[in-house]
């Protein structure tokens, strides 16, 4: 088996001092929480290399600079209501404190000192009062057993190679860390896609060494989901049914997971994928997806194990020639009349978007029409749709866009960051997950860059407030101590303005999918316009878009009004959602003045440009960067450049051959 290599390239967690601080650090853990030995095992890792000297001890001396414990070991008086997650941090008396309820938030605690630490903050003028906004800080793997990843841009599984377990302790302690150290706190290791393999994760085969990964994940504060095949009573348990009203089928599950708990008293729960892509589920047995999900939660319940159950569900065998059926409409459609049917440890996993993670497309209407349902968004920060981590895609304003959306489901203010925390709606948010981008590549991620996404993931996860510019200077300032301020600047810049730069140079206005079809990577205008996947155009001579007014699909009226009725109006749909909503003429004027057809040949033409604006930049650096991290940005820089280049062409090429309208500024378009 190949060795995971641990020797890893810096990241936010593990750079080295540029300004080594002249103080001592004398150490104090007061009480005996488990998760003293993390927090002293990242001390020794991390925090002592910034100061001259270090000393722990397990009492308050009188003489420690810094202390940690929780109220009720310090003996103090509990303050502000910080929940078992939350901590504070304050001077007093000349020395630090981390105090917090219970011991997870004594880690976060922690971990604020290491960054601020990090940041050359001096000591006692650290001060914190924090308390992450979601319950759940999810992240999932797509990992396979035979080591590949679904979607993975950074090298193979961390988790798994060759149908076993990886097993690198150094390695999975290191992963642990970079997660927990935003605020992450679960995760599930295998793809939601459950082949074969994988199916056995639940069997005493592998629950050793699923116990093992979920034991060390504990001691940071992450909790161990698994994927499961819905199918499983068939495919391992020797019943030929897995209809979710047999007594047969709800026994063999209660059996596995007495199994599984019996191995591991943390574990979190099942992520499920039912019915979605040629994954089976209740629909094959006549059931509701309400009838699969409670079945698994009731096995679940006794143990305070959660089932997050996937709501991308969609026919992916349309008919093309079918103009009857919107895709964007699936999710909604089988969800929202079911609202209230799930029992109270069914989370549904709700997809951002109502397609698929496209560079731009509407906020999924479901969130919001739950009102009796426990729900989390699902975002992704693997690159899939968004450069594959070739090309710069900083994904944190994405996100912050559709965390501020408004979605008017209880009246004004009502937006998705408040309905997933739970805010908005009694408590039924019960936060975020998203598709991870990491792997066995020494920088985690493939581009280094790419490792500000997962950063920012965390950041907002925690804080959905959180203000994105600061979110991105201390990503940079934490992973580059080493660079000059300028340079980190720069890298910031280009950071921040990459994903409206990805959208300029691929699909228009918000119409997506015009992508390679499989792999998912460089243009392909009509890789899916005749296929059975839902996701199509309409380009014809006279326009392209999709009408999902009401008297188009209708889609338009799963929103709350004013949205609906927002984007249904082609004067008030925002440009950049134009052809998600509407098909319109090439020559139709958007709110900014310029025609579609234009639009489309200037955005394309920018695109490029503002990618060798990134290289030039890069390329001004070129003596104050080492020459590792120099290559490494600029191979990616040029394949990027490669790329965009190829999606002007294709893209501007066919929308002049279907339009025959000539570019206003006279570029070269290929005939
Ligand atoms: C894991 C998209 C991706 C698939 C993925 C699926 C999902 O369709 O292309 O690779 O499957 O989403 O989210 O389940």
């Amino acid at each position: 088996m190949e060795t995971v290599t641990t020797d890893r390239e810096a990241c936010w967690l593990t750079t080295e001092s540029s300004k080594p601080r002249t103080e001592k650090l004398l150490l104090s853990l007061v009480g005996d929480a488990p998760m003293f030995a993390t927090i002293r095992r990242l001390c020794q890792n991390h925090a002592a290399k910034f100061f001259v000297e270090t000393a722990i001890t397990d009492r308050d001396t009188g003489k420690s600079n810094v202390i940690i414990g929780t109220w009720t070991s310090l003996g103090k008086e509990s303050t502000p209501n910080l929940g078992s997650e939350g901590y504070t941090i304050f001077s007093e008396e000349g020395r630090l404190w981390i105090v917090a309820e219970e011991e997870r938030g004594l880690l976060y605690g922690f971990y604020h000192f290491l960054k601020e630490i990090q940041l050359g903050t001096p000591l006692l003028e650290i001060s914190a009062q924090e308390k992450p906004a979601n319950v759940f800080r999810m992240i999932n793997h797509w990992d396979n057993m035979d080591g590949s990843v679904e979607r993975g841009y950074a090298g193979r599984s961390l988790f798994f190679e060759g149908g076993s377990f990886t097993k690198d302790e150094d390695c999975m302690r290191s992963y642990a860390e970079l997660l927990s150290s935003v605020g992450i706190n679960a995760l599930t290791i295998n793809n939601v896609n459950v082949h074969e393999q994988e199916s056995a994760l639940i069997t005493n085969r592998w629950l050793p060494e699923v116990a093992w990964l979920a034991k060390l994940f504990q001691e940071y504060g992450l909790t161990l989901f698994l994927s499961i095949n819905y199918a499983s009573p068939i495919t391992i348990g020797g019943l030929d049914t897995a209809d979710p009203l047999e007594t047969s089928v709800a026994d063999w599950w209660e059996r596995q997971v007495e199994r599984i708990y019996g191995s591991i008293p943390s574990f979190g729960g099942f992520v499920v994928k039912a019915d979605s892509e040629h994954r089976p589920g209740p629909f094959s047995y006549g059931r509701t997806h309400a009838d699969g999900a409670n079945m698994l939660a009731k096995a679940l319940k006794p143990y305070g194990g959660h089932l997050f159950w996937r709501c991308f569900v969609y026919d992916c065998l349309q008919d093309w020639r079918d103009r009857s059926t919107d895709r964007a409409r699936a999710a909604y459609d089988h969800f929202a009349p079911l609202d209230g049917a799930f029992a109270d440890n069914v989370i549904l996993q709700i997809k951002s978007g109502p397609m698929d993670f496209q560079v731009r497309e509407a906020v999924s209407p479901l969130i919001g029409a739950l009102k009796q349902t426990k729900h989390v968004i699902e975002l992704q920060i693997t690159q899939e749709y968004t450069g594959q981590q070739i090309d710069v895609c900083y994904l944190p304003p994405q996100w912050k866009e559709i965390l501020d959306f408004d979605t008017h489901a209880n009246g004004k203010d009502t937006t998705v960051a408040d309905l997933v925390s739970g805010r908005a709606n009694g408590g039924f948010g019960q936060g975020m997950t998203a598709v991870v981008n990491t792997g066995r590549d020494e920088n985690w991620t493939g581009h280094s860059f790419a490792q500000a996404n997962l950063y920012g993931y965390g950041q907002l996860a925690w804080n959905p407030k959180r203000c994105l510019h600061a979110i991105a200077e201390e990503w940079a300032d934490r992973t580059y101590p080493y660079l000059p301020k300028n340079v980190r600047k720069t890298i910031v810049s280009i950071q921040e303005c990459s994903w409206i730069v990805y959208e300029s140079y691929t699909s228009p206005l918000g119409i997506g999918w015009m992508v390679n079809p499989g792999h998912h990577y460089g243009p392909n205008v009509n890789g899916y316009e005749f296929s059975p996947w839902g996701t199509y155009h309409f380009s014809d001579r006279n326009g392209l878009g999709v009408d999902r007014t009401r008297k188009g699909s209708n889609y338009v009226s799963q929103y709350a009004e004013p949205v609906g009725s927002r984007y249904e109006n082609l004067q008030t749909c925002p440009d950049e959602l134009l052809l998600f909503f509407h098909h319109v003429p090439y020559t139709h004027v958007l709110t900014s003045g310029k025609t579609v057809i234009q639009h489309i040949y200037d955005s394309h033409f920018d695109g490029v440009e503002q990618v060798k604006a990134f290289i030039a930049a890069w390329e001004s650096h070129k003596q104050e960067l080492p020459e590792a991290l120099y290559q490494h940005v600029r191979v990616k820089f040029d394949a990027q450049l490669a790329n965009a280049v190829e999606w002007r062409d294709q893209v501007n090429t066919y929308y002049y051959r279907m339009s025959g309208i000539e570019d206003k500024h006279g570029r070269t378009i290929y005939r």
